[in-house]
């Protein structure tokens, strides 16, 4: 059977066609099925290429000792970084591969995040439970950065607050520490988006976080925003793998 007689056992008898209306069709049904076949691989290249979780947070929180603990099973004696430490973790086996990055969580290289943003599944935002009430500020502008950011926006990344050395006798219950975020948030607020309308620097929109006329609430945010407590020191950090296997499934 010739490709002309094929195609025309497919149509109703009472279609007749010429061999120029054939032509025309055959060539529409290989164009509408190549674009098909395009918009699927790019939404896949980009569903795939969503596979980078970054560990953020302020220096000495404990990042880069959960960054080895997640993809090495080690503790590591950590030196204060300068670049930003990348490694490809399995943690669901037959499931593919996590990338992990440790961003450096130094002032002037903090902007770095945003550099990944655009390929990120979810972040993991490490705290020091026990310097929290010292550093509620820093903690508040940091995370006011990533939550505000124009991917974590749009795309409803997910973010962990990770509230780290939970061992330590002087460490703050995560209860806590997201109160006082939140409050120090809820005072950002206000001057951030004085500049509404405009962008930083490094191109980031500046957004109003939550509900004007309400005091801030992670709760109000269109992501997912989730507070959990760990100890690297213990090696007790399987909430943060199991909270980024489920974030990547
Ligand atoms: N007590 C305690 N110390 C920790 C814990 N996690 C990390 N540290 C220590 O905190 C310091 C900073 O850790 P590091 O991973 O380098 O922090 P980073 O700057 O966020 O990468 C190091 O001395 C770690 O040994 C923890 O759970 N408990
Ligand atoms: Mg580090």
């Amino acid at each position: 059977m010739t490709q002309q007689s094929l195609l025309r056992s497919y149509l109703p008898p009472q279609v007749l066609i010429n061999d120029n209306e054939y032509i025309t069709l055959a060539l529409t049904l290989i164009l509408l099925t190549l674009i098909a076949l395009a918009v699927n691989f790019s939404f896949g290249a980009k569903r795939n290429s969503k596979n980078t979780v970054l560990i953020t947070g302020l220096p000495f929180a404990g990042k880069t000792v959960i960054h080895y603990l997640i993809n090495y099973d080690k503790a590591v004696e950590t030196v204060t970084s300068i670049k930003e430490n990348e490694a490809d973790v399995v943690l669901t086996e037959g499931k593919p591969a996590i990338h992990m990055v440790d961003i450096p969580g130094h002032e002037r290289l903090r902007f770095k995040f945003s550099e990944f943003m655009p390929i990120a599944r979810a972040v993991v935002f490490v705290v020091d439970s026990a310097t929290v009430p010292r550093q509620t500020r820093l903690l508040a502008e940091y995370l006011y950065d990533i939550l505000s950011n124009k991917f974590t926006q749009e795309e409803r990344i997910p973010v962990l607050i990770a509230c780290n050395k939970t061992e330590l006798l002087t460490a703050f219950r995560k209860e806590r520490i997201q109160t006082a975020l939140e409050g120090e948030i809820n005072k950002l607020r206000q001057t951030r988006t004085a500049a509404l309308d405009t962008q930083d620097s490094e191109g980031n929109e500046n957004v109003f976080l939550g509900f004007e006329g309400k005091d801030f609430s992670f709760q109000d945010l269109e992501n997912e925003v989730e507070f959990l407590e760990c100890s690297a020191e213990n090696n007790n950090i399987e909430g943060i793998k199991d909270w980024i296997a489920s974030v990547s499934s």
